[in-house]
């Protein structure tokens, strides 16, 4: 039997394990990367590791989401993250330079190697063939001094893409029709490899869209196979040298298979307030909208930017409409400054903001009250623009720059003519923007600049034999990391900050959250299906330890927050029987008993839950690693006392 081409690139780098899903697989990591949201913390991690050099082949250090600088909190981070970068041997990716998923696209990515990043949209690098993951900061700082990187074996899903996108149709239909095919939580455990004749007809950028918002399936990654069209990109960023040609055997095997017809999908929009609510354009009909926000990780390649100038050229914007532009990358915003396109968008009245996530995750541009905002982005959940009462749907640049000169949601097929865009033979190459680390001589005399605002990383507590408490919070399915630890402008500079952060804890779900953790001292969440999707951060679970959280008891979670509970030591248990879920209220008390021993040898847990004299019983479903983890109280004290 073959391989697949996610099963070749996991074979190339298996430290321990074996390819059985669901068991546990140790990987070799070759690249990291960072950004600052998620960076503070991570260096935070690595410094209190006391590692001199980063052991990976490459390790890059982005500022990407924290550019607003209305106080001296995120300028201090970027210094503390430039420094720790110099002196550990990490390049460091200045701000202004761009999303650190476009440029590592652009710059750094390598064909068949494995890559791991402290945010959830790493995959995007699966669009050049490299098996590229999120992780947790703790994880990502593990990988940068020589440490395995460990993950259950996932499933491989082929999706095989035949015949070719209609004019006006793109890459973002592809993944946001299969955002309806699968869900937000279809992909979780799996990988998503992209095969078929349909692969021939997208480039790289089309390719990257797809593999980034294949997080927003809860997948493990996604990946594309490396070609020829894979050759001409890198070829065309003088990186020809990194080019391997990479495909699945011909006799190879898949866990699960879906087939997309290219020549019939349609422009697909995800509703408020997921994405998995898509449906097509012409059925949601022209809406009024206020705003529309182009750019972000998943749509700001040159590609999509020089369609929109297209769009946009001669046109004004609506009067009822604020639209913004946020290219990808320094590349990009200076080739699209030479060529003439920035012109176009200004000239119709795009405001141009710098090449950063920018609204994406809030960083300003919050939609006015009860405001529409059409956005290229990945992600539309509540809350996450910073307007609590906004709705964002997810469209593609087409539909985004179309829906703008109309002032309402348009099928830009009714514009007429597709414009007709080449992607360059040559991109512009100026890496001045990355410096290099210091030589490991000087490096020595480097010092790491701290801020004020920077705090010490909550530590767990070792498992004790059982835990009485109180059930703090009851949630539904689906809880985002944006409802666990929100993001924004004005929390973000606080990412260094877990005492300030606490106090927004659950503020999306219920604002009292915080305040009755302190007043209990200790307690556990409850949750539905697929908790802690979305984004890697790993304050969804520091803060939450902080706050006194024992335990989180859900019907099933995603991936990544499940790691980062076990890392930060808070138990991820699931109820064994789900229907066990309407059984238990917020408020609760109970004891987990004999906790201690079911972790140490396996076997149940029992809940007994003792406001309403019932026993429930749960599940821990870790490996024997996660399992003594847990035991020591989390991840950095477990590699202390190993
Ligand atoms: C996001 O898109 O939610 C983020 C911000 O990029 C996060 C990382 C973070 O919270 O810092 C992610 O996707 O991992
Ligand atoms: Fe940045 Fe948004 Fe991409 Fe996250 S999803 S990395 S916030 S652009």
């Amino acid at each position: 039997m073959g391989y697949n081409l996610a099963q070749k690139i996991i074979k190339a780098h298996l430290v321990s394990g074996e390819m059985i899903p669901g068991a546990e697989i140790g990987l070799r990591i070759d690249q990291t990367l960072t950004q600052d949201a998620t960076g503070t913390m991570a260096y935070l991690q690595l410094e209190a590791m006391n590692i001199d050099r980063v052991k990976t082949e490459l390790s890059v250090a982005y500022i990407d989401h924290n550019t607003l600088q209305n106080g001296f909190e995120n300028a201090d981070d970027h210094r503390f993250i430039q420094t720790v970068a110099q002196k550990r041997g990490i390049r460091f990716s200045r701000p202004g330079n761009g999303i650190c998923h476009q440029v590592h696209l652009e710059r750094f990515g390598v064909p068949g190697k494995t890559l791991l990043g402290s945010d959830s949209h790493t995959p995007t690098g699966g669009g050049i063939g490299m098996l590229a993951m999120g992780a947790g900061g703790l994880d990502v700082a593990v990988a940068m001094g020589g440490g395995t990187y460990y993950i259950p074996m996932p499933k491989i899903v082929k999706v095989e893409l035949t015949g070719k996108l209609s004019p006006w149709v793109a890459a973002k239909d592809i993944i946001l029709e299969l955002l309806r095919i699968m869900t937000v939580k279809g992909g979780v455990g799996k990988i998503v490899e992209y095969t078929g004749e349909g692969v021939k007809t997208l480039s790289v950028p089309e390719r990257a869209t797809i593999t980034n918002m294949g997080a927003e399936l809860g997948a493990t990654t996604s990946i594309f196979p490396s070609d020829e069209t894979t050759l001409a990109f890198l070829k065309a960023q003088d990186r020809a040298d990194a080019y391997t040609e990479l495909k699945a055997d011909d006799d190879a095997e898949y866990d699960e298979y879906i087939a997309i017809d290219l020549s019939k999908l349609v422009p697909l929009a995800a509703m408020p307030h997921m994405p998995d609510k898509v449906k097509p354009v012409t059925e949601i009909g022209p809406i009024h909208i206020d705003q529309v926000c182009i750019g972000s990780c998943t749509n700001s390649s040159l590609l999509d930017m020089m369609k929109v100038a297209a769009i946009l050229k001669g046109k004004t914007v609506a009067e009822n409409v604020s639209l913004t532009i946020s290219p990808g990358s320094k590349q990009v915003l200076t080739m699209l400054s030479q060529n003439g396109a920035l012109a176009d968008m200004i000239a119709a009245g795009a405001r141009i903001l710098e090449s950063a996530c920018g609204p994406c995750i809030g960083m300003g541009q919050s939609p006015n009250s009860k405001g529409i905002s059409l956005r290229t982005f990945n992600r539309n959940f509540e809350g996450r623009s910073g307007t609590a009462d906004a709705g964002v749907y997810l469209v593609s640049p087409e539909v985004a720059a179309a829906s703008a000169v109309k002032g309402c949601l348009t099928d830009p097929r009714t514009l007429g003519d597709f414009p007709a865009i080449m992607l360059p033979d040559k991109f512009l190459i100026n890496d001045n923007m990355v410096l290099l680390p210091d030589a490991p001589d000087k490096a020595k005399d480097r010092e790491v600049i701290y801020g004020p605002n920077i705090k010490s990383v909550p530590l767990g507590h070792a498992l004790e034999k059982e835990i009485s408490t109180k059930v703090l919070l009851k949630v539904g399915d689906n809880i985002t990391t944006d409802h666990i630890m929100p993001a924004g402008a004005k929390i973000l500079p606080y990412r260094s900050n877990v005492p300030y952060l606490s106090q927004f804890c659950f503020g999306v779900c219920d604002k009292a959250f915080p305040e009755r953790c302190k007043k209990e001292g200790s307690g556990i969440v409850v949750g539905g299906a697929n908790y802690g999707q979305g984004s890697s951060r790993e304050h969804a679970a520091l803060v939450p330890l902080y706050l006194g959280i024992r335990a989180v008891v859900a019907k099933s979670f995603a991936r990544m927050h499940k790691a980062n509970l076990t890392n930060s030591g808070i138990l991820p248990l699931t109820f064994a029987n789900e229907a066990d879920y309407d059984r238990i209220d917020e408020g609760d008390a109970i004891t987990l008993l004999n906790v201690h021993d079911a972790i140490l040898n396996g076997g149940d847990i029992m809940l007994k839950d003792i406001t309403k004299g019932i026993e429930i019983t749960l599940n821990a479903d870790l490996s024997d690693r996660a399992r003594h983890i847990i035991l020591a109280g989390g991840l950095l004290n477990y590699t202390a006392q190993n």
